[in-house]
């Protein structure tokens, strides 16, 4: 019997939100609705800038956001990444762990890393990441028997982005594989699609089971225009697929077949996390006895009211900075 439904693998970030003007996007020269890394000196710069905004803070990270989603859900769920030993460290393990997160991080001498996320009027989210301690997440980190005990390990494709980090990803796929436990890994990011396409078809035609990707990256990916030829192509590579469509919904594909989920309508606030949402739902219901169109269907709903409301979480209680 599995311990736990998914054990995520990622980078443990703090994000601290706030609403702002196109204005200030212009000032500090962001495009908008993309990711940006950062360091100390430029995070701090901007965080400057948010003096006197109300600020929100939560644990983030994608695959977190993806594992406190399955939680929430009531899912068994565990999470292993890096955080530093200070206040924000604290704070992103208490956060975690309030949800029942089975959590395994292993303090690092650097900062705890940082995601200041801009939230504009038309519900875009513009995120800039000081990675900080996530970037020491190393294979060292990744624990046998914690993957060995799950149903499906859970890795960002974020991860990729950097070298011990990348290793560390890689470990968690051999060691899924050495247990037969099943892997989940998502695209995180069109930047990562073009810079890494190869190694994504690798992946997917290789340990991955459970691939999820938004439009923009299954069309990177694929070289394809239309969505659904999008997902058929992956699905010839891929067990199963999840292709989110934004507000238009999404298609599973599943045993050569293909579920196609309409789009739930709402007003939209905050874009953050509503891909994070969608996998962990998906995730909750697949480990759960769902069938797949199902899964789809509480995916949906779950992201269409992420996006309905500031942050990534459902039901989300704010800690004001
Ligand atoms: C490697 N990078 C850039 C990142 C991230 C990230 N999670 C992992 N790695 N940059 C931003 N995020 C998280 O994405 C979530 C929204 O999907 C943010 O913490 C935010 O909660």
């Amino acid at each position: 019997m599995a311990l736990y439904d998914v054990f995520g693998v990622g980078n443990a970030l703090v994000d601290i939100q706030a609403r702002v003007d196109d204005a200030l996007l212009r000032e500090l020269s962001l495009d908008k609705g993309i990711m940006t890394l950062v360091d100390d000196e430029q995070q701090s710069g901007v965080l400057s800038r948010l003096d006197g905004r109300p600020l929100n803070r939560c644990a983030g990270g994608s695959a977190a956001n993806t594992i406190v989603a399955l939680a929430e859900f009531g899912g068994s769920a565990g999470f292993i990444g890096k955080v530093g030993g200070d206040a924000i460290g604290e704070f992103f393990l208490k956060d975690m762990s309030d949800l029942g997160v089975s959590i395994q991080v292993t303090p690092a001498d650097q900062p705890t890393g940082t995601c200041a996320v801009l939230i504009t009027e038309d519900a875009q989210r513009t995120m800039l990441t000081n990675l900080a301690a996530s970037t020491s997440l190393g294979p060292e980190d990744i624990d046998e028997h914690k993957i060995a005990s799950s149903k499906y390990v859970y890795v960002e494709g974020y991860l990729l982005t950097g070298e011990t980090t990348k290793a560390a990803a890689y470990k968690a796929f051999e060691l899924a594989q050495k247990h037969n436990v099943k892997v989940a890994f998502t695209a995180s990011d069109p930047f990562l699609v073009n810079l890494i396409r190869d190694e994504i078809w690798d992946l997917i035609t290789g340990p991955v089971d459970l691939f999820f990707c938004n439009e923009e990256e299954a069309k990177s990916l694929t070289g394809e225009t239309d969505a659904l030829r999008c997902a058929v192509k992956i699905h010839e590579h891929c067990e199963n697929v999840a292709l989110t469509l934004g507000g238009k919904g999404s298609i599973v594909m599943h045993g050569g077949e293909e579920f196609p989920i309409e789009g739930v309508k709402v007003d939209a606030i905050d874009t953050t996390g509503a891909g994070d949402m969608y996998a962990g739902a998906m995730l909750y219901g697949i480990t759960n006895g769902l069938d797949w169109r199902t899964s789809g269907h509480l995916a949906s709903h779950a992201a269409a009211r992420v996006v309905a409301q500031l942050g990534a979480r459902l039901d989300r209680k704010f800690t004001k900075e």
